[in-house]
């Protein structure tokens, strides 16, 4: 197996200084957590930040925490005050996390700070280059680190580079307010596969790289110049079997033990989080209070142990929260608490696992009601704790990536305080039958996937792709093989070329009658005449074609093989029906008309849609739609429905290009034989080429050519090797 290289901003141990002393603890918080779990499992080390400032040590405890760390194969990378204000308060925190979490007007940009953001991911680069050998995978996580697998992969042309984002990536409409979105997207494009935790996430990235960038996708796979790069979603589990057992851990007993006899007859709410404003905290408070004005026979018999984490205490909003967090705790104790009880328990710190644990499996229930929240965690570790008796209710945010998962939760709203607070009630009074049946089904998922699950199910795509991209690469056509093409070129007697047109020998224009072939081309295929016989394999109409190349000596297929122009006479390969396209021709009509910017290309046996200038958005889903319309319709008259480049065709089922290449292929007894082309009719005519053709395919697309290239301007250098050839 292969060593993996994990990068993410914090390494699974912090170190900081408690009286004087460096301390070593475990870091709190998702990717940590999560990945920590399972790390020292996998072959791996570890590339991050400790946590402390460089500042904070001095020269000699700098080399004592890189050799402690070194022992659990982590290594740091030390950042200063400033860096740590730029780049983690700064960059990370003010800016990307409020906007990916939709809090845009929390957003704060300084082009300063992400300078120095750049800055960062550099010094993470020359950390990883140093600790990286060939062979290893590379797994970067999260926002902090975003340019980073471009930087890499600019370094290390070869790499196999995975990138994971644990919180959301927010829609396009979001995405687009930041003033740096071009090069975020770049960044992230340098790896060969991008996760997200769910779908939703996964399609605003491809939407936005779409938007912004002008890249397509196929399936989640985007052609990045000469590469493949995958973007998918795997959402994160967690060590299902730590949380479910850790009611036989003994501090938990007696924890539990306390507990219980300080709260006898109370039902608990627990609830767990970050001190974060993304989390929902002041929401939740507020429906807490109205429930328990509300409902007043709950006084003395619920209470909210709600665990707040310091985190970013240094932010401006976070200061804020914590000010308004506590006068709304205050003020809920004073106006419903009695002597003896007090209905919410606040404690602004971080438990230790045992405590956490305790919490868990004596809360009856869990309010995860995130206002946003990449996935969370903690709806899932409570749902595992729980695996004994099956009972407890978790009430759970659909803004939290895991509700796509957990849908048997109690699910909210969480700014609808109202509903929310009737959500505690229903919760409260849920009979314990229904508490177990909904929480089975929930726990057999989370323990089937689990963090482990999750990782090795990203790592196996991860090393899939990038097996595909080595296979694209030895598919390429490089200097040598071109040389190779034109020496066998010049060896032979009989040569034929079939070329496809557009996006093999031009770019594609805008509309069809602009792709005119320019002087050069022209030039190229004239002398290229005289030694082979050249065709033009199109699925143009014969009038176009004819226009343009009926000055050469070269033969001619139109509509994807309904005419070949052979001798300068054109013959149809076998009568074919024309008579359905009233049919089918009013059905575009409407697409039209819904579609703007799409157009009618009607030719003598085909109706085409173009939808290549249309909003790319609206025209892939009317495409479909158009193409589930004519699909039965198609059966019924024999036809074909073919997708091309932005084009949705349909025309006789039995005219195709590979049937008018066997015309030419049965001419004589070629010794050369060239094809290339570059969308899915051309497929039609690499599969009826015999062995020793060469087939080329123009642009990164899975294909039964033997020969993958960029762009149509390497098949014209190749063809003026082959003009130059004496
Ligand atoms: C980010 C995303 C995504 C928390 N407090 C204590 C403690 N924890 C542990 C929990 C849990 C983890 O930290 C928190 O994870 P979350 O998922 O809730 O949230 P974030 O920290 O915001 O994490 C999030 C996650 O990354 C993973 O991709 O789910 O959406 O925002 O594991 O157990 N552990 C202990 N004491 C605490 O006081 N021992």
């Amino acid at each position: 197996m292969n060593r993996l290289v994990i990068v993410s901003n914090r390494l699974p141990i912090t170190v900081s200084r408690q009286r004087g002393e460096l301390v070593f603890t475990k870091s709190v918080g998702g990717v940590a957590t999560g990945l920590g779990s399972i790390y020292k499992g996998l072959k791996s080390v570890w590339v991050g930040w400790p946590g402390i400032a460089l500042e904070d040590v001095t020269e000699e405890e700098k080399r004592y925490i890189t050799g402690k760390l070194l022992e659990e194969n982590c290594y740091p990378v030390f950042l200063t005050r400033k860096e740590i204000g730029q780049y983690y308060y700064g960059f990370c925190n003010k800016t990307i996390w409020p906007l990916f979490h939709y809090f845009y007007l929390y957003m704060e940009y300084e082009w300063e700070s992400f300078e120095v953001y750049k800055e960062i991911n550099e010094k993470f680069l020359e950390k990883v280059l140093r600790v990286a050998r060939e062979d290893d995978i590379i797994w970067v996580h999260d926002y902090h680190l975003m340019l980073l697998p471009n930087i890499i992969r600019e370094r290390l042309k070869e790499a196999t580079i995975g990138f994971f984002l644990h919180i959301p990536f927010p829609t396009y409409e979001v995405y687009r307010l930041l003033p740096v979105r071009e090069n975020i997207l770049r960044g992230l494009l340098g790896a060969d596969l991008i996760g997200f935790h769910t779908y939703d996430y996964a399609l605003h990235f491809l939407d936005s790289v779409m938007y912004l960038l002008g890249y397509e996708h196929t399936m989640g796979e985007i052609e990045v110049g000469d590469r493949i790069v995958k973007v998918d979603a795997f959402p994160m589990g967690i060590d299902y079997q730590r949380f479910a057992s850790g009611i036989e851990n003994r501090r938990v007993q007696k924890e539990l033990r306390k507990l219980r006899k300080l709260t006898e007859d109370q039902k608990l709410i627990l609830s767990v989080d970050r001190l974060d404003y993304t989390k929902g905290i002041i929401q939740r408070l507020l429906a807490f209070e109205l429930f328990l004005e509300r409902y007043p026979q709950f006084h003395g018999k619920v209470t909210l142990i709600m665990v707040a984490v310091p985190t970013r205490t240094g932010v401006e909003h976070y200061m804020n929260l914590k000010k308004e967090v506590e006068e709304l705790v205050g003020r809920i104790n004073g106006r419903f608490g009695q002597v003896g009880w007090n209905p919410v328990w606040y404690l602004y710190r971080s438990v230790p696992f045992e405590t956490l644990s305790t919490l868990y499996n004596a809360a009856h229930v869990a309010l995860v009601t995130p206002l946003r929240d990449g996935m969370n965690l903690i709806a899932k570790e409570y749902l595992a704790s729980k695996d004994r008796d099956g009972r407890g209710v978790l009430v759970l945010s659909e803004f939290a990536g895991a509700s796509k998962e957990l849908g048997e939760a109690l699910l909210v709203n969480p700014n609808d305080v109202v509903g929310l607070s009737e959500a505690i009630k229903v919760a409260l009074d849920m009979p314990e039958e229904e508490q177990i049946e909904r929480n089975r089904t929930m726990q057999e998922r989370l323990k089937r996937y689990t963090v482990r699950r999750w990782a090795s199910d990203f790592m196996e795509t991860l090393i899939k792709v990038a097996r595909k991209q080595r296979g694209y690469i030895l598919m390429r056509v490089n200097e040598l093989i071109m040389s190779d093409f034109a020496e066998r070129f010049s060896n032979a007697e009989d040569k034929l070329l079939l070329l496809d047109y557009d996006g093999t020998l031009v770019p594609f224009a805008d509309r069809p009658e602009k792709a005119v072939p320019d002087d050069h081309l022209k030039d190229l295929l004239f002398r290229l005449s005289h030694k082979a016989k050249v065709v033009i394999i199109s699925g143009r109409d014969r009038k176009v074609l004819d226009g343009w190349f009926s000055d050469l000596d070269i033969g001619l297929v139109a509509e994807h093989g309904a005419w070949v122009k052979d001798e300068g006479r054109w013959k149809l390969l076998e009568h074919v029906a024309s008579d359905w396209k009233d049919q089918v021709r009013p059905i575009m009509e409407v697409f039209v008309d819904r579609t703007p910017g799409s157009f009618i290309e009607e030719k003598e046996f085909s109706i085409a849609w173009h939808y290549r200038k249309a909003d790319p958005e609206l025209a892939t889903v009317r495409a479909r739609e158009l193409k589930n319309t004519l699909t039965t319709l198609a059966a019924n008259l024999n036809l074909g429905i073919v997708e091309g480049h932005k084009v949705l065709e349909v025309r006789n089922a039995n005219i195709n290009k590979g049937r008018a290449s066997n015309y030419w292929l049965s001419l004589r007894n070629w010794d050369f034989i060239l094809s290339a082309g570059d969308d899915w009719t051309d497929e039609d005519m690499f599969a009826v080429m015999p062995e020793n053709a060469i087939t080329i395919k123009v642009g990164i697309k899975a294909t039964k050519a033997k020969y993958i290239v960029e762009s149509y301007r390497d098949i014209r250098n190749i063809l003026s090797l082959f003009a130059e050839r004496v």
